[in-house]
């Protein structure tokens, strides 16, 4: 019996004053906007597994998975790590690739929002792989970074382009704190998309079979049900937009008509025109030069980059 040990790091009341906080902040701003992690309830999670192992136009996946699984080596071997945290790690379908190339990993540490999504996988990594203490966190890793005292040297894992989610500002906090957990021998292994041509961005996220559409929609249905709102999904359009100046990908809802939509549990009534977009996420994409530089200013030191042999995602190992 290998141990599976679960802490809640996020307070459950704690997530739910955030999503309120958000709404309530995003949509009373112009423009109005939402934070992506709310896509992620249950459905929504399993879109995004759709998306990143089905979606054909959706590049980042099959791109990030293939890197991983030809150089696992060689990322095992820059580190020797005896503990792998991962955040937002999801069904970690992935780490498999690096768990398989770790001789020295005693401990793995998934860090997700998602409770059933992290006794799920981690079941299914405890079958495969007995010996291995698995110790999950459930939680939000934008609301403080608390780590158990796993051996050292550890990996921490950021996977699947998410940092591309959060604002530079954003990102520049995130990196100072994941800094701040790394005693020297340390690294952190960071997955990057990259900027490329307008076309195969905007259509990795408009892809043709409505998959992202779907999943951008949902978010509609989560406040649906936790706020006791009134969106009607099939009154918002999908939109993907190449931002060139920021180098970002935003997606948007769009309404088709002028609507006014309540949200009970806020006390509130929103307003739209028609035509008006909702932001749900921006995706930031990323050149050599400017993750180096970023990596620099909160105290981290680009020491590897992998990439595939298009040039179109890397892996980033970084140390303090
Ligand atoms: C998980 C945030 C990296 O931005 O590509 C997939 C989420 N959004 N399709 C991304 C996403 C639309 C994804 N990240």
């Amino acid at each position: 019996m290998s141990p599976f040990l679960m802490t809640r790091t996020t307070p459950e009341y704690a997530v739910r004053a955030a999503l309120r906080d958000d709404v309530l902040r995003g949509l009373k701003a112009s423009p109005k906007w939402l934070p992506p992690k709310w896509f992620y309830d249950a459905h929504g999670s399993e879109l995004f597994e759709r998306i990143t192992s089905g979606v054909p136009e959706y590049y980042p996946g099959r791109t990030e998975r293939d890197i991983l699984r030809t150089r696992a080596a060689d990322i095992a071997a820059a580190t020797r790590a005896r503990t792998l945290v991962e955040l937002g790690s999801g069904s970690s379908e992935k780490t498999h690739y690096l768990l398989d190339a770790m001789p020295d990993l005693e401990a793995y540490v998934p860090l997700d929002v998602s409770e059933s999504t992290l006794v799920q996988a981690g079941h299914t990594l405890l079958a495969e792989r007995p010996g291995l203490t698995v110790h999950a966190l459930i939680g939000d890793f934008t609301a403080g970074l608390y780590l158990p005292g796993t051996p050292r040297p550890r990996l921490i894992a950021f996977l699947g382009g998410t940092i591309g989610n959060l604002l530079p500002v954003e990102r520049a906090g995130l990196l100072s704190s994941l800094r701040s957990l790394l005693f020297p021998g340390d690294g952190l292994l960071l997955g990057v998309d990259l900027v490329k041509d307008e076309d195969t961005l905007i259509a990795a996220y408009d892809d043709r079979d409505g998959v992202t559409a779907a999943f951008n929609k949902n978010v509609l249905t989560v406040i649906n049900r936790e706020l006791d709102a009134a969106f009607d999904p099939d009154t918002f359009d999908h939109v993907a937009v190449w931002d060139p100046r920021q180098e970002w990908i935003e997606m948007r809802l769009r309404s088709r008509t002028r609507q006014r939509v309540k949200i009970a549990a806020l006390d509130l009534e929103v307003a739209f025109t028609a035509g008006e977009d909702l932001r749900t996420e921006i995706s930031a994409k990323f050149r050599d030069d400017g993750l180096t530089r970023e990596l620099a200013l909160s105290g981290l030191k680009l020491d590897r980059l992998w990439k595939d042999p298009d040039g179109l995602y890397a892996l980033a190992l970084a140390t303090r």
